[in-house]
């Protein structure tokens, strides 16, 4: 349960005069239907959704379909009442404010019968002023409009054009017209999740009283100066002076562990007042700078700024401060035509590795600190140094961006606009420019965030024409896009924080993009910007089909959520692959087939007889499936950092497709709902290592490439070993002399004819044998044993069914699991079902008798639960 839940009242203040009161008004509301058939209690934060669900009226939204049984929820108008005590004497209040950190989304707010205001912007902060209305005892309600019916309504009263999609693809059971409403695009349904337009108070709210003036909000951010190299902290402070004369006084800020205490006179004037102030770090001082995940710590100083102002009012802040500097950087690049696209943190250049975040529930009140600490450390685990919050979901909780900073997790923030266009009529433009001010100033100060990006995918959409606008209509489109994106959002972004970049869209060509009018002939170029690449149909264990960009800031593969994970909704009628509960819960077209489609291409499908059974293996095949393909796209983007070839490469960023999931449903994720590492997270974990050795074959050639996130150079042996598919011993292993990777780079390490390979390890094959390698110094390993086929899996010859066992034990915190193997085994997946945690590695390819893992739980649990639960699964079992 959060604090709030409980009507706090909080004394803001130090000294003799009281500055600030902050009363909550969160925890147990009135919730009505729109007739008033229904009432119940329901928290704040939270939504209706939840309440009906807390009291016992609904069964669990995400349980089988009831994403469409109760589709009449978003269809109804609910009201949110209270009735409340204010516990301070008003009359010694000059202002008293009503706060809503957010509301979701369309509602008109009484105080006491008066309508004070409306809301029509989940995204936004609303202050009313309410000091005129505010009574001892009062009554509030907030009457919210169905957020369907309001969009579906904005979009009939808009004349001007059709702002298209209507409606998502009917595969996605969603609602209509979520471009005309300022609302979590996805809650209308995304091709990865259910529709649950969602209506409530989804923030704080509160009641703030005020004399003299108040301090609303205050940004920090490091600029350094090359030139001098010294380090200005750039802070503002947001006020609202409401005595008639001028406020004087004195700010102090401290630093103490950077030894700054520094000292300023100022002056407020009445009225909205910024003041700022400008902290010059001592040049003789020296600042650790923040880092990204595996670049280095995440230092940050205590800082507290301590307003002393006139009649006594003393007003205090405390923040952590970090210092980093992030530039993108667009230059020419020898022996290609094109411009680089990559960042430099602290004058470094580094290649972001990661993936795209998504919401991690419909129910943002179900998104506990315990949730979201699971999921990013999930990413630090897995060697990522960056997330993208996606277009299409929310500007995520404070918490989220603090874990970030903490965890050395960059971060990569969209405006939330996806994959449509907008309307362009005056209210909508002020409400966006409005949440982007706000947003801005709330999330300015986070070193994670390195860069504000304007949209997914909408240039793409526009100028690949998604929606068949006709030719001639076009540039009056471009002209809504270049206004909302550019005159509006990058004008507000700037206005508010010139410490990072700007991007108008992703994909988009940065620069060229720019330079041809916002708007880019083709996105998606390899030679500029980002780009966002799919390829279902063609084989993914083909690194040529991959595009070789600058950076790639979305690719992947669907798979099915484990077996645990989706009992939780559904029941044994549903547990077969072709049932309608598997139709359902699949928002992309044709989405069950192409997994199919695609791992029987190198594997062969589930064959047991038995239903269960074989609904299980096909779960396992996607996830091996997905696993071998993000796997095979990623060392192809890793390897490419350092080369062009015929004017491409240079890339710099590898961010796939997705990394969570909203619901137990098949997706791109690599975690599923609940935090459940599926098999391409550990496969991440391996392929986002810092010093990686990649294997793939150009023209029967077989090469390996080490690739180095390091900042200084290593020298290692390469082993490489080649295994028959029938038995443990390595029928040939390799090691070279000492080779040099450099510090940041990507080099061919090693290269042999495929045939002459074979010809050296006796009577190998290409369908019966696999080759594995690593990297190491005379200290030990230095790399995750990589792993190269010689041929499709399911044409392997001499593959064995392994019998694999496990010895577990506990020690301390952790549990070891001790296997045996009687084989060579392939993609060995160990499950311990629902028991929350995570295995050191996971489905491995086993060509050791003997192998130890280690089991993290992330709750309590023994042995004997380990045990009972305890399955394991390798290739040939589905067979
Ligand atoms: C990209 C994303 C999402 C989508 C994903 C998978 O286009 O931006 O819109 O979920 O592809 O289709």
């Amino acid at each position: 349960m959060r604090l709030h839940l409980l009507l706090l009242l909080v004394l803001c203040r130090s000294g003799s005069t009281s500055g600030a009161l902050s009363y909550g008004l969160g925890g147990s509301w009135r919730i009505r239907s729109g007739n008033g058939s229904l009432e119940l209690l329901g928290t704040v934060p939270g939504c209706v959704h939840s309440a009906l669900f807390q009291q016992g009226l609904i069964q669990d939204p995400y349980y089988g379909f009831n994403d469409l049984n109760y589709r009449w929820i978003s269809l109804d108008n609910w009201t949110y009442s209270k009735e409340f005590k204010i516990p301070f004497d008003i009359s010694k209040w000059q202002i008293i404010n009503l706060i809503f950190e957010g509301v979701d989304t369309v509602s008109e707010i009484l105080l006491n019968n008066v309508t004070i205001g409306k809301t029509d912007n989940m995204f936004n902060k609303y202050i009313f002023d309410i000091t005129n209305v505010v009574r001892v005892m009062n009554s509030i309600e907030l009457r919210f409009q169905s957020a369907v019916l309001y969009a579906a309504k904005q979009s009939k009263a808009y004349t001007s054009r059709e702002v298209p999609p209507n409606c998502p693809p009917l595969v996605q059971k969603g609602e209509c017209h979520v471009n005309f409403i300022r609302k979590e695009q996805c809650s209308f349904s995304w091709d990865w999740g259910p529709s649950f337009p969602t209506q409530g108070i989804w923030k704080d709210v509160r009641i703030e009283a005020y004399n003299i003036c108040h301090l609303n909000d205050f940004t920090f951010v490091p600029m350094y100066v090359r030139r001098t190299q010294v380090w200005n902290l750039e802070i503002q402070a947001f006020f609202d002076v409401i005595s008639p004369t001028p406020v004087g006084g004195q700010v102090i800020i401290a630093i103490p562990e950077l030894k700054i205490q520094q000292t300023n006179s100022i002056t407020l004037q009445p009225g909205a007042r910024i003041v700022e102030l400008s902290v010059k770090i001592n040049k003789n001082i020296p600042v650790k700078t923040w880092w990204p995940h595996g670049h280095g710590n995440q230092t940050g100083y205590n800082m507290k700024i301590l307003f002393k102002l006139d009649k006594n009012l003393t007003i205090e802040r405390s923040a952590k401060v970090y210092f980093r500097t992030v530039e993108l950087m667009e230059e020419p690049i020898k022996g290609s035509h094109g411009l680089s696209f990559y960042f430099k943190i602290n004058e470094i250049p580094i290649f972001l590795k990661g993936s795209n975040w998504i919401p991690a529930d419909s129910f943002q009140d179900r998104v506990t600190s315990d949730l979201l600490w699971l999921l990013l450390q999930s990413v630090v685990d897995a060697n990522m140094n960056v997330l993208r919050v996606w277009g299409g979901g929310i500007y995520e909780q404070d918490e989220f961006y603090e874990l970030c900073d903490e965890l050395g997790i960059m971060v990569w923030q969209d405006f939330m606009f996806a994959c449509a266009l907008y309307p362009n009529e005056q209210g909508f433009m002020d409400s966006v420019a409005a949440e982007v001010a706000h947003q801005v100033r709330r999330l300015k100060s986070h070193p994670s965030i390195i860069v504000w990006s304007g949209n997914n995918e909408n240039e793409e959409a526009l100028m690949m024409n998604w929606f068949g606008i006709k030719l001639v209509d076009l540039p009056v489109y471009i002209k809504d896009y270049v206004a909302l994106y550019v005159s509006n959002i990058r004008e507000v972004v700037f206005s508010g924080d010139k410490s990072r970049p700007f991007v108008t869209s992703s994909p988009s060509n940065g620069a060229k993009s720019v330079e041809e009018g916002w708007v880019s002939q083709n996105p998606q170029s390899k030679f500029f910007g980002d780009v966002h690449f799919y390829d279902y149909d063609s084989d993914c264990w083909n690194w040529k089909i991959f595009p070789k960009a600058r950076f790639v800031s979305e690719y992947g593969y669907q798979s099915w959520p484990s077996f645990s994970t989706l009992e939780t909704v559904s029941s044994k009628k549903d547990w077969f692959y072709n049932s309608s509960f598997s139709f359902h819960r699949q928002h992309h077209e044709r989405g069950n087939y192409k997994m199919l489609y695609q791992a029987g291409l190198h594997f062969k499908l589930p064959q047991s007889s038995d239903p269960l059974r074989t609904f299980k293996d096909t779960i396992y095949i996607t996830q091996v499936m997905q696993a071998q393909c993000v796997k095979t796209e990623t060392e192809f983007y890793l390897r490419s950092r350092s080369e062009i070839v015929n004017g491409k490469g240079h890339t710099m960023g590898a961010m796939y497709w997705q990394l969570n999931d909203i619901w137990q449903a098949p997706s791109w994720s690599s975690l599923e709902f609940g935090g459940k590492w599926k098999m391409l997270h550990y496969f991440a974990r391996n392929f986002f290592a810092p010093l990686l050795p990649v294997g793939f074959e150009d023209q029967d050639v077989f090469y390996i490439y080490g690739v180095s996130d390091l900042h200084s150079e290593s020298k290692v042996k390469l082993t490489v070993r080649i295994h028959s598919w029938s038995s443990l011993k390595p029928l040939c292993s390799t090691v070279t002399n000492p080779l040099v990777i450099k510090a940041g780079e990507a080099v061919s390490l090693y290269k042999e004819p495929v045939y002459k390979l074979l010809k050296r390890c006796g009577n190998c094959t290409r369908q019966s044998c696999v080759v594995s390698f690593y990297l190491s110094t005379d200290g030990g390993h230095r790399s995750p044993t990589n792993y190269h086929f010689l041929s499709s899996l399911k044409y392997a010859v001499g593959l064995l069914k392994p019998h694999i066992t496990a010895n577990i034990s506990q020690q301390h915190d952790t549990f070891v699991f001790a296997l045996e193997t009687s084989a060579v085994a392939p993609f060995v997946w160990l499950d311990v079902g629902s028991i929350p945690g995570r295995f050191s590695d996971n489905g491995f390819l086993m060509t050791e008798k003997k192998q130890t893992v280690l089991f993290y739980p992330w709750k309590p649990t023994s042995k004997n639960e380990l045990k009972q639960s305890f399955r394991v699964t390798s290739l040939t079992d589905i067979y």
